[in-house]
């Protein structure tokens, strides 16, 4: 057993060995039926800085990586309900979690069972008993690996902001918290005007560019805590926590008044570009579906009305 104070320094050592500044709270789901071994496992990841859950209900196993997005899994073999191996093969079916590392720990000491578990979809197979230390150094090392390249898959190539799939994720969480904290949220959906007008007269490069600076603009004018992703090829989305459809639609005005002033320099010369904006917010709509769709339908009637604005 670790004494306590050896996992801060532990932890201190790690993150320099992974040039990180600063210990992060990764996320561990530990999948044990076994409750004592879950809780000695928990404690330990805890203190060394991790959030974990336990789960002991293993059919649960989609949900609870749903609501609690582990960075890691930490997956027994024997379980009276089904296997470790099953749910890992079960985890892998989903595109979604392909990249998630899942460790077995596990006394199974046959090399032809370890093999079979981790040809249906584990990382790595640890051998109890563990030492804290080693347990520690292998869960936080991956999981560190897992969020870098998870981040990095999350970002559009082009403009360093959420893909599709990742905002619209976003936006799930940001209403669940919106609605428990009850404060306001809105969602903007922004195109930019003529765009292939753009590309046919300046060249694709050009429109490039346009697309970066968009980016660029609503990074710099935009709240850290606000959600920014590209939704489309020049369609953006953008979450606002804590923000009623009014200040939203003030906030975007106000972008649009600078971005519309920007000169982009192309071959036949110079040009400048403007974009609609639809707003909606959670005071009038809740599911993130709708949302969405009320955010459309207000940039819809932004373009049916002339473009080059912004419409609630
Ligand atoms: P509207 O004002 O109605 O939005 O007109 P629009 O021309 O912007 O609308 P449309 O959706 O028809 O055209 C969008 C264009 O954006 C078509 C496509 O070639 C261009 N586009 C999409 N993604 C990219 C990209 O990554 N780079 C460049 N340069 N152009 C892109
Ligand atoms: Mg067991
Ligand atoms: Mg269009
Ligand atoms: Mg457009
Ligand atoms: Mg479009």
């Amino acid at each position: 057993m670790l004494k306590p104070l050896d996992i801060p320094r532990l932890v201190d050592r790690l993150e320099a060995v992974l040039e990180q500044d600063r210990p992060v709270a990764y996320r561990v789901l530990i999948v044990e039926d076994d409750l004592l071994q879950g809780q000695h496992y928990a404690a330990v990841l805890s203190a060394s800085g991790m959030v974990v859950e336990t789960l002991n209900e293993p059919t649960q196993i989609m949900d609870r990586l749903s609501d609690f997005r582990p960075d890691l899994v930490l997956m027994d073999i024997h379980m009276p309900e089904c296997s470790g191996a099953d749910l890992a093969g079960l985890i892998r079916t989903y595109d979604e979690w392909l990249s998630l590392p899942v460790i077995y720990l596990s006394a199974e000491t046959d090399l032809d069972q370890q093999l079979m578990a981790m040809g249906r979809g584990g990382d790595d197979f640890i051998t109890k008993p563990i030492s804290d230390t080693r347990l520690v150094a292998s869960v936080r090392v991956r999981a560190a690996r897992f969020r870098k390249l998870d981040s990095l898959m999350a970002r559009d190539g082009l403009t360093g902001l959420l893909k599709h799939s990742r905002i619209k994720e976003a936006l799930e969480v940001e209403i669940a918290r919106a609605e428990r904290n009850a404060i306001p949220l809105s969602v903007v959906m922004l195109d930019l005007d003529h765009f292939k007008q753009v590309n046919d007269t300046y060249g694709h490069a050009a429109g490039d560019q346009v697309i970066r600076a968009m980016a660029h603009m609503l990074r710099q004018r935009l709240r850290k805590s606000d959600l920014i992703g590209r939704y489309g090829g020049e369609e953006f989305i953008i979450i606002l926590p804590d923000t009623t459809a009014q200040v939203a639609t003030r906030v975007i005005e106000e972008t649009l008044e600078r971005f519309k002033a920007l000169r982009f320099t192309a071959d036949p010369g110079e040009f400048q570009v403007t974009f609609s904006a639809g707003v909606a917010s959670t005071a009038d709509q809740i599911l993130p579906a709708s949302l969405l769709n009320m955010a459309d339908k207000a940039l819809y009637q932004a373009k049916s009305a002339g473009r080059s604005r912004v419409q609630r």
